[in-house]
């Protein structure tokens, strides 16, 4: 059989650690077409979270750092200012990003660090058992909110809408989701090819889904990644912010 695994994937590693139907798969699949398409696998250090996001790390032929939960912005600022020549990137999830490490991940867009961003947002704390994050809607059932999330404790946060309130007019902003992987593929290359040439902040998040804690089959999981999508529209910011110049 063909194989059409990215060529950026580390061969002699072992097979992956997500349950089964986890959207990082797709993510991570899509990040290493990125890595072959432009060539980059050696230039790259993958910084990654505590979290579900830990478990990539021994999927890539590239040098990775394991940080701290919601330290992984900071790690790889840090880094980058260390060694500018190389790709810095950080991947973690929405509890990691937008609770633990929000100061950091905005700051970093304030600062315009040249970094990249990848935050999964599956709706939830997936690795310690399903808590409710900052991104959970209202309703979800989580181990945190047995009888739905309620609207008293927040909406659903909107990171990229926050961060490009602060960021710089030429860092690059956008969200994705799974439902996607070539508009994924496509934005994951922007967001790190504005780091290589702009030397600037780019942060993509990525919609994804987690069969495991959400307790979904695959039909009832992309259900709710399209409710995602309606609650945190698809979209580039940075374009925008061009346009009101
Ligand atoms: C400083 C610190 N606080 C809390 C934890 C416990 N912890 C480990 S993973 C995790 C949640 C991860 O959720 P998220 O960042 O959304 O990633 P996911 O597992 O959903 O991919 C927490 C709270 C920790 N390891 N370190
Ligand atoms: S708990 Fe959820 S996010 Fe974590 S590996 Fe399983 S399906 Fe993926």
């Amino acid at each position: 059989m063909e194989n059409i695994a990215p060529i950026s994937w580390k061969k002699s590693s072992k097979p992956h650690l997500f349950c089964p139907g986890c959207g990082h798969g797709i993510v991570l699949k899509q990040l290493g077409y990125a890595f072959d398409e432009m060539k980059i696998a050696r230039d790259v250090t993958f910084g990654i979270d505590i979290g579900c996001s830990l478990l990539a790390w021994n999927f890539f032929d590239a040098d990775t750092i394991q940080t701290h939960h919601g330290r992984t912005t900071s790690v790889m600022v840090g880094y980058k200012m260390a060694k500018p020549e190389r790709i810095a990137l950080a991947y973690m999830g929405d509890g990691g990003g937008y609770a633990i490490g929000l100061q950091a991940l905005l700051h970093a867009a304030y600062r315009n660090n040249p970094v990249t961003v990848i935050l999964v947002n599956n709706e939830n704390y997936a690795m310690t058992g399903g808590q409710s994050s900052p991104t959970t809607p209202v309703g979800m059932v989580t181990s945190t909110s047995p009888n739905g999330k309620r609207a008293e404790f927040g909406k659903g946060l909107h990171g990229p809408e926050l961060i490009s309130e602060i960021a710089a007019p030429n860092a690059y902003i956008a969200r994705v989701s799974i439902s996607n992987p070539i508009q994924l593929k496509i934005t994951l290359k922007k967001a790190i090819e504005n780091q290589v040439k702009n030397k600037v902040f780019s942060f993509v998040e990525v919609l994804s889904i987690c069969p495991t804690n959400w307790k979904t089959n695959a039909k009832e999981s992309f259900e709710i990644l399209r409710e995602a999508e309606k609650l945190y529209p698809i979209k580039e910011f940075t374009k925008e912010k061009e346009v009101e110049k």
